[in-house]
C-alpha cells in the first residue's frame, strides 16, 4: 500500500490505524494510506468509515459498534462497522472466567457474529482445554482450532474471512492475536510478546488497534489485549436471549415473552437445565450474570456514560 502526503480531496477512507492524535486512513479505491491530524479525543476508532475534505475529517455513520467495558467502569469501544468477532483464547495463558460468555452475549447485542479462536494447538494443555470449550460452545459459535506458532490451522480462518468479513481480534494479551495475524499477512511483522514464566502472562506487545486488509479477501483488526469484557448497556432480555448454550431453547418458547429464566412458570430454560441438557454450571454462571445486568440496569451510576467514554 503506498503512503501519499498531498491533500486528498472529498475522498472516503477507512481508519486502520489510531494513535492519539492522527489516524492513518486507507482509500481503498486507490489503495493509499494517509495519516491524519485529529483531536485527541475525537472518539474515532478503527473501522470508522470517513470523508477527507481540506484535510478535515468526518466521520460517517456506523453500521455496528461494539463497547466493553474496563474493570474501573470505563467504556471502550472496540471497532466499527463490523460483522464479526474473534474471541481468541488458549490455555496459557487462559482468559479470566466469564470473559467469552461476555464476549458473545455482548457480539449478539451488537449484531456481530462471534466465532471462538482456540490458538496454540502445540502446547501439552491444548487437548484438554479445547475439549471443554467445545463441550460449552460447540452448539453456539463457529470455533477455529489453530496454532500460529507452527502455522497450522490458518487456512480455515482464512477462508472464513474470504466470505469478506470484517473481524476484530479481542482476548488477553498473550493468546497469540499478532501471532495469528503475522502467520495470516507475513509481510506486516507485527510485535509479539514474550509469555512472563512466572506470570504466565503476556506482556502488552501490541500497543494501537490497526486493520488489515486478508489477501484472499475479507478484514481483520488486531488489538492490544484486555481481561475486562465487562457488559455495556446490555438488558436483562438481552441476556435472557443471547447467553451462550440457551439457544437449544429456542426462541419464544417460554409461557412469558419477557421470561429471565430465574423462576417464572413454564420456562423451558429451566426445563432444560431439569433435563439435564443445560449444564446446571452453565445455568448458575447466567443467574450471576442476570443479577449484575439488573443491577446495571438501576444503578444510576451506569445510567449516563457518555461523560466517560472513551476511545478504542
Ligand atoms: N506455543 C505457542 N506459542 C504461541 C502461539 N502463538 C503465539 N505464541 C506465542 O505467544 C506469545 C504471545 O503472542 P502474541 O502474538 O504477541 O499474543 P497477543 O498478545 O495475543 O498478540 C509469543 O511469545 C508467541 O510466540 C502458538 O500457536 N503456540
Ligand atoms: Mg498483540
Amino acid at each position: 500500500m503506498k503512503k501519499e502526503h498531498a491533500p486528498a480531496e472529498n475522498k472516503e477512507g477507512i481508519i486502520v490505524a489510531h494513535y492519539g492524535v492522527a489516524v492513518d486512513v486507507l482509500f481503498a479505491a486507490d489503495n493509499v494510506c494517509r495519516m491524519i491530524r485529529v483531536k485527541r479525543n475525537s472518539g474515532h476508532v478503527v473501522g470508522d468509515k470517513v470523508m477527507i475534505q481540506d484535510d478535515i475529517l468526518t466521520r460517517l455513520g456506523r453500521s455496528s459498534e461494539l463497547s466493553r467495558m474496563d474493570a474501573r467502569g470505563g467504556i471502550h469501544i472496540v471497532g466499527a462497522n463490523l460483522d464479526v468477532l474473534c474471541i481468541v483464547v488458549s490455555c496459557e495463558p487462559l482468559p479470566p472466567p466469564g470473559f467469552i460468555d461476555r464476549a458473545i452475549v455482548s457480539a449478539r447485542a451488537s449484531d456481530l457474529h462471534p466465532v471462538l479462536v482456540v490458538n496454540k494447538s502445540d502446547l501439552a494443555c491444548f487437548a484438554g482445554y479445547e475439549a471443554a470449550i467445545r463441550k460449552v460452545y460447540h452448539e453456539s459459535v463457529k470455533i477455529f482450532t489453530m496454532s500460529a506458532e507452527q502455522g497450522t490451522g490458518l487456512d480455515t480462518l482464512s477462508d472464513f474471512f474470504s466470505e469478506g468479513h470484517r473481524g476484530v481480534f479481542v482476548g488477553p494479551t498473550g493468546v497469540g492475536k499478532s501471532s495469528i495475524l503475522n502467520g495470516l499477512l507475513p509481510e506486516i511483522h507485527l510485535t509479539t510478546g514474550e509469555i512472563s514464566e512466572t506470570k504466565k502472562r503476556g506482556r502488552n506487545t501490541t500497543t494501537v488497534s490497526t486493520l488489515h486488509l486478508l489477501s484472499d479477501g475479507g478484514e481483520l483488526i488486531d488489538s492490544p489485549g484486555f481481561n475486562d469484557f465487562g457488559l455495556v448497556d446490555i438488558s436483562a432480555h438481552q441476556l435472557s436471549t443471547y447467553f451462550p448454550g440457551f439457544e437449544k431453547a429456542g426462541m419464544d418458547a417460554c409461557r412469558f415473552r419477557d421470561c429471565k429464566h430465574r423462576e417464572e412458570p413454564a420456562c423451558r430454560v429451566i426445563e432444560l437445565v431439569e433435563d439435564k441438557q443445560i449444564d446446571r454450571e452453565r445455568y448458575t454462571i447466567y443467574l450471576q450474570m442476570l443479577t449484575e445486568v439488573e443491577a446495571m440496569e438501576t444503578e444510576p451510576k451506569y445510567r449516563d456514560r457518555r461523560h466517560r467514554r472513551k476511545k478504542n
